[in-house]
């Protein structure tokens, strides 16, 4: 029975070679990014444009269009000045929904003024030949101005009532006014496209409140995005530990420095070292240690497979991963680090082809590309 044996002999050898292949395919599948662009200083923010083309912002104070060979373009005249130092400069940038014809575009940066610096939010036109920004204005600035070159916040998203959420930070030194209605820092700010007060917003005629406050009680917020069903979604930065995210809602209270589930940087706790309060929201979701969390995006592709369309994607500046979050009746059920060591994500965005984008900051930052 030779030739039975030797036929046996070859179904188990093709048994371990279908294994082989598989333990291969496995690794294989492990998500993998691939350069888009290099060469970029600290780059905060990247939008998408049509033919492929990118544009993405540099913290130091430039804007430029990435071509889909990864070519950076000049920096395009028309930016402001910003206040390129610490954690300020050019921070985020966003299309209106409106773009294909208006050619419209909102980016925040650190303004400079009397008594230092905040976040402001602009809005200007790429020209046609994509080489400048035209009709340049700052349609709301943070106040007051603060000698700081920390926390900025500086997300902006257009929601679906073509409104626009900013967020801002307690600029370090100032987080007892994130409990404060009188006063920009540590807030969600909601404007019109001019930068007037949105209609309905919660404190609109109380005395003492700023009309452009949406939701206070934040302490550092660089992550910020609506999800498929048109809610407003962000995270925040804690101190030691507490990163959260959040759901903003009209004139809630997140509770910054109040309540937190992280302490002061050395240990100490802040405050009382609460972490609820009557009147306080609680986090949907908060990380201890703190991951220092970065861009954000909801994946509605099907590129990645099933499994992970409706995923929450983040960045973590700290520990240089993706985060993939799975989420079940709107809460985080898992977490998955990908992409690990791929170094400080700043930025985490879906394409027009439905395949996510990142940037990492670095004096030579990257635009990458996950692949499915
Ligand atoms: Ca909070």
């Amino acid at each position: 029975m030779v030739p039975f044996d030797a036929s046996a002999r070859l179904r188990r050898a093709s048994l371990f070679a279908a294994l082989l292949a598989s333990l291969a395919a496995g690794v294989a599948a492990q998500p993998r990014a691939t350069p888009v662009a290099a060469g970029l200083e600290h780059p905060w923010a990247v939008a998408f444009l049509d033919e492929g083309r990118f544009l993405v912002t540099e913290r130091p104070g430039r804007m430029r269009v990435v071509e889909p060979d990864g070519r950076l373009g000049p920096p395009l005249p028309g930016v402001p000045e910003v206040v390129a130092a610490g954690q300020g400069g050019l921070l985020d940038l966003v299309l209106d929904s409106g773009f294909a014809t208006n050619r419209t575009l909102y980016f925040c940066f650190s303004e400079p003024g009397s008594g230092g610096n905040s976040t402001a939010l602009a809005k200007a036109r790429l020209a046609s030949d994509r080489s400048r920004l035209e009709d340049v204005q700052v349609i709301f600035s943070q106040k007051p101005k603060v000698d700081s070159r920390m926390h900025f916040g500086c997300r902006i998203v257009e929601a679906r009532d073509g409104t626009l959420f900013l967020t801002t930070g307690d600029r370090y030194s100032r987080m007892q006014d994130a409990q404060r209605l009188d006063n920009h820092l540590g807030k969600v700010i909601r404007v019109t496209k001019n930068g007037a007060p949105a209609p309905g917003n919660p404190f609109v005629g109380r005395d003492g409140a700023l009309p452009e406050i949406w939701s206070y009680g934040h302490r550092n917020s660089q992550g910020a995005t609506l999800a498929p069903d048109g809610r407003f979604w962000m995270h925040e930065h804690g101190a030691q530990g507490g990163d959260e995210i959040n759901l903003p809602e009209a004139g809630r209270n997140y509770g910054w420095p109040v309540i937190t589930w992280g302490v002061n940087y050395g240990g100490a706790k802040i405050g009382e070292g609460l972490t609820s309060k009557p009147g306080m929201e609680q986090p949907l979701h908060y990380w201890v240690p703190s991951i220092a969390p970065s861009g954000m995006a909801f994946l509605t592709s099907d590129r990645y497979g099933p499994g992970w369309k409706g995923n929450l994607f983040i960045g973590s500046l700290k520990f240089g991963y993706l985060d993939r979050v799975e989420l079940e009746g709107g809460k985080v059920v898992r977490e998955h680090r990908l992409l690990e060591g791929v170094g400080r994500v700043r930025d985490v965005r879906q394409g027009p082809d439905g395949l996510l984008y990142l940037l990492t900051d670095s004096a030579n930052g990257r635009l990458l590309r996950l692949q499915p």
